[in-house]
C-alpha cells in the first residue's frame, strides 16, 4: 500500500498537472474555454439567488477572488480524496480524477458562447490528469531494495511534475490576460477621435471631508458581473449587429463607430446589489456613440419594447426602448471611458450605458449584439427573479464618519454622497438620534445624471449616536425610510452610521 502522504501527494501532483495543462491550451484558444474558469463561470450561473446576493454583498467587487479560492480549496481537497483512494492500485484515483475532467468538460459544453471546438482544452486537461496520475502512482511505490534511489526519482519528478504545471498555468494565465485584446487596446487608445470632454468643476466634490472624489478613476470603478475572466475582445474583430423589429438592419464595425457623432457624458454607474450604504457605485466620463440616433437610423417598428443585449460570453439584458428614445436620456454605446479606450474588465472594445438604470438593465459590457423585440425574450437576470424595469431609486449614503468611529464631541463634519439618475438630487438631509432634520451643504452640481456629494456640520454631545441622511430628488421624492432589500428592483432605507463621541 502506499503511504497516505505519497497518495495524496500523486493525487494533487495530477491534478495540478491537469489544471496547468487546461489553463495553457485555453491560454492558446480561448481563456473562456480554461476548465477552471468554465466550471467557475457554471457555478455563478447556476447558484441559488439569495447565495449569489449574500456573495456580492459580503464581498463585492472581491467576490470572484473568493469563488476562485473556495473553488481552489475544494479541488485540492477532491485531489487529496483521489489519491487516498488509490493507496492499492492506480485506478480508483485515476476514475475521479477523469471523472472531473469530464466536469470540465461538461461546463465548457454547456457554456453558451462556446463552440463543441471549445472541449480542446478540457479534454487535454482530463487526459493529462490521469495519465500524470497513473505514472506518479507507479512511481510512488518503493521497490524494498532501492529504496533511495527510488525515492529520489519520485521526488524528483514530483518536483517537475510541480514546476511543469505551475509554468502552464502562469503561462496559460498570463497568454489568457489577453496578449492580443490588450495590444488592441493600447491601438485603440490612438484612434477614438479627441471628444471636448465636459471638465468637472471645481467643489464637485468633498474629498477632503471624507467623500469619493467625483470621477472614480477607472481602476477603482467597482466592477460587477457574471464572467470570471473577462472576455478578452479586439476592437478589430467586433461587430455589432442591431437587428430584430426594425426597417434597416445595421451592422456596425468598430470603425464605423467611430466614424460617428461621438459624445462625452459624465455618468454614474449603480448596480441593483447595492445594499443601502454599500460601494457598488461609481462615477466616470464616458464617451461613445448615441443610442437613439442608431435607433432611429434603423427604424424601430411599432410593438417593440426592449432593446435585448447580448455580451461575448452570452450574457444578456433587456432595456426599455421607450427610456432609450427618449430625445434627451443621452444612452450611449461607449467606447471610452475616462479618457482611455474602456478597460477589459469594464467592457472593451464597446459596451452600453444607460444614465438612470441599474446596470443589469441597461450597461452590458462585451456587446456584440443587439436585438428590438418584445418584453417576450426574457434576460439572464430577470430569469432569476429580478425586475424587468429597474430605475435607479433616490437614495444617499455617509461616507463619514466610518461606522464605529470615535470622534471629539462638538462640531462634527458628516459628508456622504446622494444619487437620483437622471432626475438629479436637490436636497440632502442629516440627523441625529432621530432628531430634527438639517439641510446639507450640496457640492456643486454637474449633471443629473451623475452623483451629488454633501456635507453638513452637527453640534454632537459625548456619548453614542445614530446619524442618518435621506435625499430629496428633483421632482420632489424623498428617500424612503422603508428598509426593502435589493431584490427584486434595488434597496430603499437610510443608511445609519452609528458613532462614539468622546
Ligand atoms: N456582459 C456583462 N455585462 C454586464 C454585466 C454582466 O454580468 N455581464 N453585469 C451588469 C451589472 S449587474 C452591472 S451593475 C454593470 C456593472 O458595470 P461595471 O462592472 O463596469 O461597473 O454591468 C452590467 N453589465
Ligand atoms: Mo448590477
Amino acid at each position: 500500500m502506499l503511504p497516505r502522504p505519497r497518495a495524496a501527494a500523486v493525487g494533487l501532483l495530477a491534478t495540478a498537472a491537469a489544471l496547468g495543462t487546461g489553463q495553457l491550451v485555453a491560454g492558446v484558444l480561448s481563456a473562456r474555454t480554461s476548465p477552471l474558469v468554465a466550471v467557475g463561470n457554471t457555478v455563478i450561473d447556476l447558484v441559488p439567488e439569495p447565495v449569489k446576493e449574500l456573495a456580492i454583498g459580503l464581498f463585492g467587487t472581491a467576490d470572484k477572488v473568493v469563488l476562485l479560492a473556495g473553488m481552489t480549496l475544494v479541488i485540492a481537497v477532491l485531489a487529496v480524496v483521489a489519491g487516498l483512494l488509490s493507496r492499492r492500485s492506480w485506478w480508483p484515483g485515476a476514475v475521479v480524477i477523469g471523472a472531473f475532467g469530464l466536469l470540465g468538460v461538461g461546463a465548457v459544453l454547456s457554456r453558451p458562447d462556446l463552440g463543441p471546438d471549445a472541449v480542446v482544452a478540457p479534454l487535454a486537461s482530463l487526459v493529462v490528469g490521469v495519465v500524470v496520475f497513473a505514472w506518479l502512482h507507479q512511481l510512488a511505490f518503493l521497490e524494498p531494495a532501492a529504496v533511495d534511489g527510488e525515492r529520489r526519482r519520485f521526488l524528483v519528478t514530483s518536483a517537475l511534475v510541480l514546476l511543469g504545471a505551475g509554468a502552464a498555468g502562469l503561462g496559460g494565465g498570463f497568454l489568457q490576460r489577453g496578449g492580443d485584446a490588450a495590444l488592441s487596446r493600447q491601438a485603440a487608445a490612438a484612434r477614438i477621435p479627441a471628444v471636448p470632454i465636459p471638465p468637472v468643476p471645481p467643489g464637485a466634490d468633498f474629498t477632503a471631508s471624507g467623500t469619493p472624489t467625483f470621477l472614480t478613476a477607472n481602476r477603482d470603478f467597482y466592477r460587477v458581473d457574471t464572467a470570471l475572466v473577462a472576455p478578452q475582445l479586439r476592437a478589430e474583430d467586433w461587430r455589432l449587429r442591431l437587428h430584430g423589429m426594425v426597417g434597416r438592419e445595421l451592422v456596425l464595425g468598430y470603425d464605423d463607430l467611430l466614424r460617428r457623432r461621438l459624445e462625452a457624458r459624465p455618468i454614474t454607474l449603480t448596480c441593483v446589489s447595492n445594499e443601502v450604504g454599500g460601494d457598488l457605485i461609481s462615477t466616470a466620463t464616458f464617451v461613445g456613440v448615441p443610442v437613439r440616433d442608431l435607433l432611429l437610423e434603423a427604424g424601430v417598428r411599432p410593438g417593440a419594447q426592449q432593446l435585448f443585449t447580448t455580451s461575448a460570453d452570452g450574457y444578456t439584458a433587456g432595456t426599455p426602448l421607450d427610456v432609450l428614445l427618449e430625445p434627451d436620456r443621452g444612452a450611449l454605446l461607449a467606447v471610452g471611458m475616462n479618457g482611455e479606450p474602456l478597460p477589459a474588465e469594464h467592457g472593451f472594445p464597446v459596451r452600453l450605458v444607460v444614465p438612470g438604470l441599474y446596470g443589469y438593465v441597461s450597461a452590458t459590457k462585451w456587446l456584440v449584439d443587439a436585438e428590438v423585440t418584445t418584453f417576450d425574450r426574457v434576460p439572464y437576470w430577470p430569469r432569476r427573479g429580478w425586475a424587468r424595469q429597474a430605475p435607479v431609486k433616490t437614495q444617499s449614503r455617509i461616507d463619514r464618519p466610518r461606522p464605529g468611529a470615535s470622534v471629539p464631541a462638538g462640531r462634527v463634519v458628516v459628508a456622504g454622497i446622494a444619487w437620483a439618475q437622471h432626475t438629479g438630487v436637490d436636497r440632502v438631509e442629516v440627523r441625529a438620534d432621530g432628531g430634527a432634520w438639517r439641510t446639507a451643504e450640496l457640492a456643486t452640481d454637474v449633471s443629473r445624471d451623475t452623483w451629488r456629494m454633501w456635507r453638513a456640520v452637527l453640534d454632537l454631545r459625548p456619548g453614542e449616536h445614530v446619524l442618518e441622511c435621506r435625499a430629496t430628488d428633483r421632482a420632489g421624492q424623498v428617500q424612503t425610510a422603508q428598509r426593502r432589500p435589493v431584490l427584486p428592483d434595488g434597496a430603499t432605507g437610510w443608511h445609519q452610521v452609528r458613532i462614539t463621541c468622546t
